[in-house]
C-alpha cells in the first residue's frame, strides 16, 4: 500500500488541529477544509493548505462527500482523516474514498455499517460469546413480542432504536401499561431521526457505569486494547469528564473486559482505532453496549497513560504497517483526567454561549495538556459543537491528578463567553467524585452542590476576577449602550478593586 504523504482532514476545531499535529511530526503534509463560518478558524491557519467547501451549516459543507473528495483531488492528498462527528462513521464516505484511490484513515465500510446498526452489532457480539445486555435477539415486530420478552427479563426495560446511539430513539419502560405508547414513540422518533424505525429491547440497567475500552487493530490480524476510560460523568448524553483508570475497575475485571474488547474487534475483522462501550452495573457485571468506529473525543487520556499516539497508530495501520507493539508491551502509567470545556453557561441551564472570545489564557505546567482551537478575538460560530477545548491532566495517582486538574482549571481563563469550567471545578471538589463514588447519574444525584453558583467563592477567587473582566467588557460597550451593573461591579467601577491580570 502506498505511503501516506498528504492528509486531508475532513473536520474542524480542536480535532482537526490534533490530527494535523501528529501529521506534522510524521512529516506528512496537511490539507484543511473549511466552511464560510470557519474562514478565520485556527485549523485553516495551521494546515499547509486549505480549501473552501461551502456555507456554514454542516449539511452544506462538512457533510458533503463530493466537496471533500473534490478538495482532496485538487490538493493531491492521498489520505483522508475524518476525525469524529461529521462523516467519521459514514460508510458511504469511507467507500467513496477507497473508490477514488484515497486512503480512508478508519475501518472498512462494512464494519461501519455493521456497528452503526445496533441490532447487527448486538447479534455479532452474541455470536462471538460476548456478554450483551439481556433482551431481544433481533428487532421486535409486534407488541406481543415485547410482552413475551418482559416475561423473561422483567421490568424495567429500554426500547432502543437500531439506528440510534447517544440516547436518540430510546425509551425507558417502568410499567407494563407504558409499553404500547413507548414503542410507538421510540419508533416514530427513530423514523424521523434516522429513516429507520427498527427497535429492540434491553433490560434496563439501573445506575450503570459507562466504561469503554480503546482498541487498535492492524491489517495483519493483530489486535490490542489500550485499557479503559470511565465516561460516566455526563449530562443529557453529553460527556463532561472522563478518566482512566476507572475508579470502579479491579485488575481482574480489567483483564476480562480487555479480552472481551479484543474479541469484539476480532469478531468483526476490525482495522484501525475503535472503542467498545460497556455498561457496568454496581455488582461489576459488564455488558457490551455499542462499538464506535472512530477516534473519540476523549482519546487523549488513553494516550497519556499508555504513551501511545493514537493518531499516529491510525495512520500507520492505514498504510498497512503492523502494530509496533503487543498487548504485553502496554501498561497504564499513573492517572489521567479530561475536562471538556464547553462554551455553555452551567448556571443558565447550559445555554450555548457563542460569541467573541475576549481573553484566553490556557493552563500550562507539569502534567497538563490542552487540545483546543480558540484564540483571542475569535468568534465562536453558532453552527457547530459548543466544545471549544479539552483539558487533560496527568498525575502519579488519582489524587494527584484531581489536585492538578483543580490547579489547571484555576489557571484557565476565558472571557467573552461563558464556559463549563466553573461546573468542572465543582466536580473536582465534590466529595462523591473525590471518593470515586459515581455512576451515570452523578450530575442529577449531586445537582444541589453542582448547580450552586455561591460555592465558587470557596473554590476560586478567580471566578470573581473573571466577573470583573466581564465588567471591563461591559464598560467598553457601555459607551454606546447603557448596561446594568451588579453592586460588585459598581464598586469596581469606583476603583475599589484593582486587579492586574490581563
Ligand atoms: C442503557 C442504560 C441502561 N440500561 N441501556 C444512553 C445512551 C445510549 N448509548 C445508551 N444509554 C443507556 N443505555 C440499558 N439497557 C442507560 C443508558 C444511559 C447512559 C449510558 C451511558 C452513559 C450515560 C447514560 C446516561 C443515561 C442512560
Amino acid at each position: 500500500m502506498s505511503k501516506i504523504k498528504k492528509v486531508l482532514i475532513a473536520n474542524r476545531g480542536e480535532i482537526a488541529i490534533r490530527i494535523m499535529r501528529t501529521c506534522r511530526e510524521l512529516g506528512i503534509e496537511t490539507v484543511a477544509v473549511y466552511s464560510e463560518a470557519d474562514r478565520t478558524s485556527l485549523h485553516v491557519r495551521y494546515a499547509h493548505e486549505a480549501y473552501y467547501i461551502g456555507k456554514a451549516p454542516s449539511n452544506e459543507s462538512y457533510l458533503i462527500i463530493d466537496k471533500i473528495i473534490d478538495a482532496a483531488k485538487k490538493s493531491g492528498a492521498n489520505a483522508i482523516h475524518p476525525g469524529y462527528g461529521f462523516l467519521s462513521e459514514n460508510a458511504e464516505f469511507a467507500e467513496r474514498c477507497t473508490k477514488e484511490g484515497i486512503i480512508f484513515i478508519g475501518p472498512s465500510p462494512e464494519v461501519i455499517v455493521k456497528m452503526g446498526d445496533k441490532i447487527q452489532a448486538r447479534e455479532a457480539m452474541m455470536k462471538a460469546g460476548i456478554s450483551v445486555v439481556p433482551g431481544t435477539e433481533g428487532k421486535i415486530s409486534s407488541e406481543e413480542e415485547v410482552f413475551k420478552v418482559i416475561e423473561e427479563i422483567g421490568l424495567p426495560i429500554m426500547i432502543k432504536a437500531s439506528a440510534g446511539g447517544g440516547g436518540k430513539g430510546m425509551r425507558l419502560v417502568q410499567e407494563a401499561d407504558e409499553v404500547v405508547s413507548a414503542v410507538r414513540a421510540a419508533r416514530s422518533e427513530a423514523l424521523s431521526s434516522f429513516g429507520d424505525d427498527s427497535v429492540y429491547i434491553e433490560k434496563y440497567i439501573t445506575s450503570p457505569h459507562h466504561i469503554e475500552f480503546q482498541i487498535l487493530a492492524d491489517q495483519h490480524g493483530n489486535v490490542v486494547h489500550l485499557f479503559e476510560r470511565e465516561c460516566s460523568i455526563q449530562r443529557r448524553h453529553q460527556k463532561m469528564i472522563e478518566e482512566t483508570p476507572s475508579p470502579l475497575m479491579t485488575p481482574e475485571l480489567r483483564e476480562e473486559m480487555g479480552k472481551a474488547a479484543v474479541e469484539a474487534a476480532r469478531a468483526v475483522n476490525y482495522v484501525g482505532a475503535g472503542t467498545i462501550e460497556f455498561l457496568v452495573d454496581n455488582t461489576l457485571n459488564y455488558y457490551f453496549l455499542e462499538m464506535n468506529t472512530r477516534l473519540q473525543v476523549e482519546h487523549p487520556i488513553t494516550e497519556r497513560v499508555t504513551g501511545v499516539d493514537l493518531v499516529k497508530q491510525q495512520i500507520r495501520v492505514a498504510e498497512g504497517e503492523k502494530l509496533g507493539f503487543t498487548q504485553n508491551d502496554l501498561s497504564q502509567k499513573g492517572h489521567a483526567i479530561e475536562c471538556r470545556i464547553y462554551a455553555e453557561d452551567p448556571d443558565n441551564n447550559f445555554m450555548p454561549s457563542a460569541g467573541k472570545v475576549y481573553k484566553i489564557s490556557e493552563p500550562l505546567g507539569l502534567g497538563v495538556r490542552t487540545d483546543g482551537y480558540v484564540y483571542e478575538g475569535y468568534e465562536i460560530p453558532i453552527y457547530y459543537d459548543p466544545m471549544i477545548s479539552k483539558l487533560i491532566v496527568w498525575g502519579k495517582s488519582r489524587d494527584e491528578a484531581i489536585r492538578r486538574m483543580r490547579r489547571a482549571l484555576y489557571e484557565y481563563k476565558i472571557t467573552g463567553v461563558k464556559t463549563s469550567i466553573k461546573m468542572e471545578e465543582r466536580v473536582m471538589n465534590n466529595k462523591n467524585f473525590i471518593e470515586g463514588n459515581y455512576d451515570t447519574h452523578f450530575i442529577e444525584k449531586n445537582k444541589e452542590q453542582l448547580m450552586k453558583p455561591e460555592i465558587d467563592k470557596d473554590i476560586s477567587d478567580m471566578a470573581i476576577i473573571a466577573t470583573f473582566i466581564d465588567y471591563l467588557d461591559k464598560l467598553d460597550n457601555s459607551k454606546n449602550n447603557k448596561k446594568e451593573f451588579t453592586p460588585a461591579q459598581s464598586s469596581w467601577k469606583k476603583g475599589a478593586c484593582n486587579i492586574n491580570r490581563f
